[in-house]
């Protein structure tokens, strides 16, 4: 066993109190590109980090609505990874712990985290844009539009105002009580796992170094460097889908969580 993993799991072992901070590379293994490398195929000629804005919807919503409708398509295709379920492995062993993720998908839910806080929204909960009143996910796959891309988004059923993907875009604040949560939590850990994000959005990126100020111990599993590499005690250089069952095996031994 490597070094790095039986530090952490020396770490995890002794936790109380464990806060689990996600993002997008936490679900790269069950096929959902990070939000960087989103823009493949069609998207390929787009700017992810300009499409996730209100002015982008404002200026062309069918463009905007067509791009969530793929990736909403893409998530309800995708499963949950062996990274997913030690995630909630984890939860189950020391009841204290909260999970904080970035991810508009909803893998950790199928993987059987209860509640876990959605800093940026969800690809599942789309609303109106004018009244702001929740309106009903589109069900089945999208049909592939005609030009590839373009889907006119649907209309609420109050005010006719256009719906909208219900996340958070770059300029809008984040929903109050998810970060009010999200704080308290990472005030209050003893251990922070922060996995697969690559700590450049704030304030969401802000949570690993809260903890850290707080006295937490903080482990990353990221195949690359990050920002919260510094911040980190221990790194876990490797995909989260093998890095964190081998966490938790380490820690605890017996569960296998990569069938499944
Ligand atoms: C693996 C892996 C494997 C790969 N295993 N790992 C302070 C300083 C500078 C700027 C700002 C600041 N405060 C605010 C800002 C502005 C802005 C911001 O942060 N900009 C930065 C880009 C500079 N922030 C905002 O605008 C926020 N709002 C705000 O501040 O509002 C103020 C306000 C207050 C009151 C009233 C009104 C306004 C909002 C940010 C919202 C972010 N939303 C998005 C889109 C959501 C919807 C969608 O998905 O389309 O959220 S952006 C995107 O980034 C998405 C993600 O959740 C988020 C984080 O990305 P993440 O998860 O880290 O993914 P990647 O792709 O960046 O990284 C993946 C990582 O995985 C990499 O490290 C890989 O190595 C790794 N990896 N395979 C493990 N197998
Ligand atoms: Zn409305």
């Amino acid at each position: 066993m490597e070094h790095a993993t039986r530090d952490a799991a020396v770490l995890l072992g002794q936790a109380r109190r464990v806060v689990v901070f996600t993002g997008a590379g936490m679900s790269a293994e069950s096929g959902v590109p990070t939000f960087r490398d989103a823009l493949t195929g069609l998207w390929r000629r787009f700017d992810a980090q300009a499409l996730a804005t209100p002015e982008a919807f404002h200026d062309d919503p069918a463009l905007v609505w067509g791009w969530y409708e793929w990736r909403r398509s893409a998530v309800r295709r995708a499963r949950p990874n062996a990274g997913h379920r030690a995630v909630a492995a984890i939860e189950a062993r020391i009841p204290d712990s909260v999970l904080i993720t970035q991810n508009v998908d909803d893998l950790h839910e199928r993987a059987g985290s209860a509640a876990p806080v959605h800093l940026h929204g969800s690809l599942f909960a789309p609303r109106c844009a004018a009244c702001a009143r929740p309106a009903p996910a589109p069900d089945g796959v999208a049909e592939e539009p005609a030009d590839g891309r373009r889907v006119p988004p649907p209309r609420c059923g109050h005010c006719a105002g256009l719906v909208r993907p219900g996340v958070v875009w770059f300029g809008e604040a984040l929903p109050q009580e998810a970060l009010a949560a999200a704080v308290e939590a990472a005030s209050a850990c003893d251990l922070l796992i922060t996995v697969g994000t690559s700590g450049l959005v704030y304030p969401a990126a802000e949570i690993p170094h809260l903890a850290a100020r707080r006295g937490a111990a903080v482990i990353q599993v990221n195949p690359d460097e990050t920002p919260l590499d510094r911040v980190a005690d221990v790194n876990l250089r490797g995909p989260a889908a093998q890095a964190l069952p081998a966490l938790v095996e380490a820690a605890w031994g017996g569960t296998d969580l990569r069938a499944g």
